[in-house]
């Protein structure tokens, strides 16, 4: 915002217009960046300077599009994939963007790059999806120092510092935790188990991400009222099916009195119930095992249905129009809110089927 509107100390004539990769699902614009060349700290100034004025010039003269660099978790789950889908239906050039999609593969140098990417590109906006909270402060000072706009979406970022990013649009991870609770609570009323002695295991998401944080502490927060529930352990599945199936299997070598596994995404549930059906186990609300999962993505519904899963915390993945009306007010010079949580639902299996026709992911 700031770089669009400086005005130009010196103006230099910029060699040619800056070349932009287009958005394809699969080109990570990080790895194809030049290095970026070394330049005294007075010319930079200038040549951003120069920079914000051509663009400013562009947009003015014939509504140049707006250029969003996306960095992305990666492609580890049906709601990442409902995420990207609507972040990149919404910066389409139809909507007046250009979107550089990156996908960091769940890793975070990965996104450390893919930002520094955007940065060299002088993007006008920067839009990340974290893949854990911390680690961000250096390249977003560069974000910074280059004039680049900051909005970070889904988990949340632990910085010194909340100026180096611009607005955080997400969910409330601690809420659904402690809505997983409240519904196992209701649950066990229901079917006569309130005092009865509840053995518990979590498969976690990845370590260190806001969904696993607030997710994992929710539940730990209000199972202290529950004296006679016992979390025999936790495991990351890393948020995949697949080790969400690993993570379950060793909890059913090890314990044969599993009464719940909490699941902190559904894609891990699913690993979780293919495991509880090779081990001879039931599961869902007719079965041995209750399965309490996060997100609730389609398949989830599915699941329910099929009477396989218990309930789905709902997590909303659909970020684009959220994203892009921060970046018009910001457009407009309008302030936007700092931090905004989106609402979110819990979702039960006796109402599964009369929902899924309403759900949008
Ligand atoms: C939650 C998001 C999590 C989902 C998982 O907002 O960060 O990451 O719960 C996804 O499915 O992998």
């Amino acid at each position: 915002m700031k770089k669009r509107f400086l005005s130009v100390l010196t103006v230099a004539v910029m060699a040619a217009a800056t070349i932009l990769t287009g958005c394809s699902g699969t080109q990570t614009a990080a790895t194809t960046a030049a290095p970026a060349a070394t330049e005294s700290k007075s010319d930079a100034a200038t040549t951003e300077a120069a920079k914000a004025e051509s663009k400013t010039e562009a947009k003015a003269g014939d509504k140049k599009e707006i250029v969003v660099g996306f960095s992305q978790v990666g492609a580890e789950s049906d709601w990442r994939t409902a995420n990207t889908e609507s972040m990149k239906s919404t910066f389409t050039e139809k909507n007046g963007y250009k979107l550089i999609f990156d996908d960091a593969q769940q890793k975070q140098e990965n996104q450390l790059k893919a930002v520094r990417n955007f940065i060299q590109q002088d993007v006008d906006y920067i839009v990340i999806a974290p893949v854990t909270e911390t680690g961000w402060d250096t390249v977003l000072q560069e974000a910074k120092d280059a004039g680049i706009p900051v909005i970070i979406v889904d988990r949340m970022i632990n910085v010194s510092d909340d100026s180096l990013y611009t607005a955080w649009v997400g969910s409330n991870f601690l809420q659904e935790g402690y809505d997983a609770v409240g519904w196992l609570d209701e649950y066990l009323k229901k079917t006569d188990r309130a005092d009865k002695d509840i053995n518990i295991v979590t498969i976690q998401g990845t370590i260190g991400s806001s969904a696993q944080i607030g997710r994992t502490n929710g539940v730990e927060e209000k199972m202290k009222d529950h004296a006679k529930w016992k979390m025999l352990e936790r495991q990351t599945g890393e948020f995949t099916q697949a080790k969400g199936q690993e993570v379950m299997e060793s909890f059913l070598k090890t314990y044969n009195n599993i009464d719940v596994v909490i699941a902190e995404n559904d894609n891990m549930a699913f690993g979780a119930i293919d495991a509880i059906k090779a081990a001879g186990k039931t599961c869902g609300p007719k079965g041995d095992i209750t399965v309490i999962s996060f997100d609730a993505v389609a398949a989830a519904f599915d699941s329910m249905i099929a009477g396989d899963m218990n309930v789905s915390v709902e997590c909303n993945p659909l970020h684009g129009p959220r994203v892009s009306e921060i970046i018009g007010k910001l457009e407009k010079g309008e302030t936007v809110e700092k931090i905004a949580y989106v609402k979110e639902g819990v979702y039960p299996a006796d109402t599964a089927a009369a929902e899924k026709p309403k759900r949008q992911y």
